[in-house]
């Protein structure tokens, strides 16, 4: 059984496993589209934020989309989890490998300073390397880690073959003559940690303990507009809400981490998958009572979004799979190992 434990718990040999598998996911052509098995989940992420997700008569609804400001948020990131964790067993061939969670309020209750130096990022590499790429355009490139790219190697066209397994897609969605059509480019991993002045520390511990407070699961309306002081998802993907609370706990990490984490493609950093275990984690260590009978919307509610609409894109047309919201939720918590004491 795979048991998901947090970065700093791991072994050296339970760190390579990991690295080791994440790097096959990415070395993993496919002949048919050319992605990388890794790639494809980026893609995925990004058409999920495509798909808007109205609800009928509720035109103030405008941004929610399949995975994200609404319900479904952590139903759909469990389900896309599960489905990332299959495949790092299959290319490591060991059930026994369970996503690592990243524990970052245990980084955020550290000297703000501190924050950008702490496990994760020996793990997977650090903050990026300033590089101008015209005139006033800095972007900061991950160099370091098994999953940058030094620095001296940009300037070598070799580097952006797109059989590089380090390289990062971004995704633009247009429609051609009524035909919607998505152009890919390739790009390089960056992060610029703490940087961000909109989110300068990571969430604490007592965030955390602040959004286990929160009793009910999610509160019409079904956006990120909710009350947050009554809607724990809302309150956990961290938008300010009807309360006008600082961006908070999910959305904050993405935006302290900065760089590739910022747009739709954001798996591209492997510090998404990371970030998302604790994510789960958090929510899996939330009001035990709660169960499928909580969930709301039942029915009515913006599709993607009520518990038996599939979730995009596993709906039978986009993949063949069907997983519907009941079925994240019935997936039930991973077993997670809680973290070591500090
Ligand atoms: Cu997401």
């Amino acid at each position: 059984v795979a048991i998901r434990k947090s970065i700093r718990a791991l072994n050296d040999t339970e760190k390579s496993t990991f690295i080791d598998a994440v790097l096959a996911l990415k070395s993993e052509f496919s002949s048919a589209d050319g992605l990388s098995t890794y790639n494809r989940y980026v893609l995925w992420h990004q058409m999920a934020m495509w798909q808007a997700s109205r609800l009928g008569g509720d035109g103030a609804q405008t941004r929610r989309n399949a995975a994200h400001r609404g319900p479904a948020f952590l139903q759909w990131h469990r389900e896309f989890l599960k489905r990332f964790e299959l495949d790092l067993q299959r290319v490591a061939g060991s059930s026994d490998l369970g996503l690592p969670y990243w524990d970052w309020e245990i980084d955020g209750d550290k000297p703000v300073d501190q924050q950008p130096s702490q496990p994760v990022w020996d793990l997977i590499g650090g903050s990026g390397v300033a590089v101008n790429i015209g005139p006033g355009q800095v972007i900061f490139v991950v160099a370091d880690g098994p999953f940058g790219i030094p620095i001296s190697d940009l300037s070598n066209p070799d580097t952006f073959n797109p059989t590089n397994p380090l390289l990062t897609i971004t995704a633009r969605e247009q429609v051609v003559n009524g035909q919607v059509r998505i152009s890919l480019f390739r790009s390089v991993l960056m992060r610029q940690l703490g940087q961000d002045t909109d989110s300068p520390a990571l969430p604490t511990s007592q965030e955390v303990k602040d959004a286990w407070a929160v009793e009910a699961y999610v509160q019409h309306p079904w956006n990120e507009s909710a009350d947050n002081t009554r809607s724990f998802r809302n309150r956990v993907e961290g938008w300010p809400g009807s309360t006008n609370m600082p961006i908070g706990l999910h959305n904050r990490v993405h935006v302290w981490i900065g760089g590739s984490m910022g747009p739709g493609t954001s798996p591209n950093d492997p510090a998404f998958f990371l970030h998302h275990c604790n994510v789960d984690r958090i929510w899996s260590l939330w009001n035990p009572q709660n169960n499928n009978a909580a969930y709301e919307p039942q029915i009515g509610g913006p599709f993607g979004h009520s518990i038996n609409d599939p979730m995009y894109p596993w709906d039978g047309q986009a993949l063949p799979e069907v997983a519907t919201v009941a079925a994240g939720l019935e997936l039930g918590d991973a077993e997670y190992e809680s973290p070591p004491s500090a």
